[in-house]
């Protein structure tokens, strides 16, 4: 039976679907995808302003099969809020997702995103993390990691790239203390799925992070993002975590970390990195030190003394606090 077949035999859910005009080979359409795949037909939508929603919603079409509304870019989070509560107020059991890009979740829309939260209410929020503002040209934002070029971090004389540091936004966002919170990447569909179908089981606030790399705006070929979207995990730049009310409970183990550079050196927004400058050397190690300080803080190479569950995650319990 060919997989065509298959696939036919056991359609899916698509929530969203063909009528979008997403460059080839983007990362945040493969996980949009899959996401509300998961989540299926009884969910509605606020998206922030960002890629994602001008991409689905090319006037007069869409390429949304679930209803779904565009908030400000600012405010995802508090039209997620009062959806959830309206929807409540009527008793139904429609379950709100909230979509925001990093610019939408680590930056502008953080407020609304934090009060949310800590308003307890029963909402998915996904951030789709491609690492800069892209809809508007390639931005820096709080997500664009280290040494990275953008069109407001070029490298030149003052600086090799992004001065700061990426943002830890899940270890703020668990700082609420909210039932479940956790990173994912479009590198690993099937982690996608178990995560939000995690999310979906909880009546409470959830939050998944998904790393969606994005050839225009990091400079790669459309064919290699699930590549690219490997490495940065395998390279432990971008760890795969789940936190329950703060603590981890779960990363996805890395066995033989790769040197940072081979996920590097697939992108032009570090290429300044590989040229004869005096500092790139710096920066590389610089980067290596943040991947090796992820191995070391989530034991990422499985080090010590620990056990696993059925999906192979490595589960950590490192003083969750509970008092739900
Ligand atoms: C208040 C406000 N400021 C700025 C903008 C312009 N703007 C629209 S989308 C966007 C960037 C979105 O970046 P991100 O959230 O990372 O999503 P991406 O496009 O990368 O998926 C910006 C700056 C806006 N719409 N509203
Ligand atoms: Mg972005």
């Amino acid at each position: 039976m060919d997989i065509i077949h298959l696939r036919q035999k056991q359609p899916r859910f698509e929530g969203m679907t063909a009528g979008h005009r997403a460059c080839l080979g983007c990362g945040e359409a493969l996980a949009a995808r899959l996401v509300t795949e998961v989540a299926g037909p009884d969910v509605i939508v606020a998206n922030a302003t960002g890629c994602l929603e001008i991409f689905t919603t090319p006037w007069p079409e869409s390429a949304w099969r679930i209803p779904w509304a565009h908030s400000l870019f600012e405010n995802t989070g508090a039209v997620a809020a009062g959806m959830e509560a309206a929807l409540k107020a009527q008793g139904k059991s429609t379950k709100v997702l909230a979509f925001g890009g990093d610019g939408g979740t680590f930056d502008i829309g953080f407020q609304a995103l934090s009060g949310m939260l800590e308003r307890g209410h029963n909402v998915l929020y996904v951030c789709y993390d491609n690492e800069a503002y892209m809809n508007t040209g390639i931005q820096r934002s709080s997500s664009t990691p280290h040494a990275a070029m953008t069109t407001t971090s070029p490298p030149g004389a003052a600086r090799m790239g992004k001065r700061h540091l990426k943002k830890d936004i899940l270890s703020i966002v668990a700082a609420h203390h909210i039932p479940y919170a956790a990173t994912s990447s479009v590198a690993y569909p099937s982690d996608i799925r178990k995560k939000v179908r995690r999310a979906m089981a909880i009546d409470g606030p959830t939050f998944l992070q998904i790393h969606v790399p994005c050839p225009l705006g990091w400079g790669y070929d459309g064919d290699k993002t699930i590549e690219v979207g490997r490495l940065a995990v395998e390279t432990g730049l971008f760890p795969l975590l789940e936190l329950e009310r703060g603590g981890v409970t779960g990363v996805m183990p890395i066995r033989n970390p790769k040197p940072v550079s081979d996920y590097l050196k697939q992108q032009n927004r570090f290429r300044h990195l590989f040229s004869d400058d005096a500092r790139a050397q710096q920066e590389l190690l610089h980067l290596q030190a943040i991947a090796d300080h992820h191995i070391e803080i989530y034991d990422l190479t499985q080090q010590q003394a620990s056990r696993f569950d059925t999906d192979g995650m490595n589960i950590v319990r490192r003083g969750g606090l509970r008092y739900a």
